[in-house]
């Protein structure tokens, strides 16, 4: 099956048929580590992402706010002063840049400073967001999550999980749509580790073909998951190996775009998984 164009914001068309996509990771995070304080994160951050451009990412994802589990909600005026700056250099420098937020004050001040996608964990559910959206004229991703990053390891349960979240998505697509975001502008993401069991996540992860089938963009974000340490016994600075064959894995699926930390090992799995889908003629 061939995979779907995704339209993004700036008249760019992303094509999966020339290559799995691949969507660098930058956190935009004050560095507690530093003394250095906010300007030295700033630069950092924007560092890590032209880096990640320069290795290949076709987009580089910025986000301020946590999202792992148990992670504590970021103010609106914090979120922005995290990754405003960093969003706007590196679009100025040409960087497609996705920013990591659910929340419409800040997707709209990223987007005035460049920002091509909005990447939304909560699926634009936040009143105005899906209608700033759609009047920018930017990318979306949808992604199913089971309550809030707060709540949602606390033993998470699904009657049949792979139909739940495409039953989800299908529903969010079509809000999106309702909203005036257009169809080649949305893609769908499961949501790897948001509210899910490692069994929930490889039925996901078995269940990519039925959800590409659907017609969006898939977007996978796997990347030095919990459930790759639990597969591996690997901590997570030592999972990019195990990313990397996931997101050959993804591809073979159907999966059009990779959300990842590590851009040459990515890039390596993908070039061998693109090969193989070639191959067997389906692109
Ligand atoms: N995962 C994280 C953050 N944002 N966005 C999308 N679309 N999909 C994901 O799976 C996803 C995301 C959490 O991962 P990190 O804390 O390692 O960045």
């Amino acid at each position: 099956m061939k995979r779907p164009r995704w339209r993004i914001g700036g008249g760019v068309v992303l094509d999966p048929g020339e290559g799995t996509l691949m969507m660098g990771v930058v956190n935009a995070t004050p560095d507690s580590f530093s003394d250095g304080g906010r300007f030295l994160s700033l630069e950092r951050a924007v560092a890590r992402g032209l880096r990640l451009w320069e290795q290949g990412a076709h987009l580089v994802d910025v986000g301020g706010e946590s999202t792992r589990p148990g992670a504590r909600e970021v103010e609106e005026g914090e979120e922005l002063r995290r990754v405003a700056g960093v969003v706007e250099r590196l679009a100025a420098a040409g960087v497609p840049v996705s920013i990591n937020t659910s929340k419409p004050k800040v997707a709209e001040r990223c987007i005035e400073a460049g920002a091509a996608v909005v990447n939304d964990v909560a699926a634009l559910e936040a009143d105005g967001m899906a209608g700033l959206c759609a009047s920018a004229g930017v990318g979306v991703v949808l992604m199913h999550m089971r309550g809030n990053p707060r709540t949602m390891q606390r033993d998470p349960f699904y009657d049949d999980v792979v139909g739940e979240v495409r039953g989800y998505l299908r529903y969010r697509v079509e809000a999106a749509a309702a909203a005036g975001v257009g169809r080649r502008a949305i893609a769908v993401d499961p949501g790897i580790g948001f509210g899910k069991t490692i069994d929930h996540n490889l039925a996901l992860l078995a269940g990519l073909p039925g959800l590409a089938a659907e017609g969006a963009p898939v977007l996978v974000g796997a990347s030095r998951k919990a459930f790759l340490g639990a597969l591996t016994g690997r901590s997570v600075e030592d999972r990019d190996g195990i990313t990397a064959v996931s997101s050959g894995i993804c591809a073979m699926y159907g999966a059009s775009i990779v959300r990842v930390h590590d851009i040459p090992a990515t890039r390596d799995a993908l070039a061998l998984a693109d090969a193989i889908v070639r191959a067997d003629g389906r692109k």
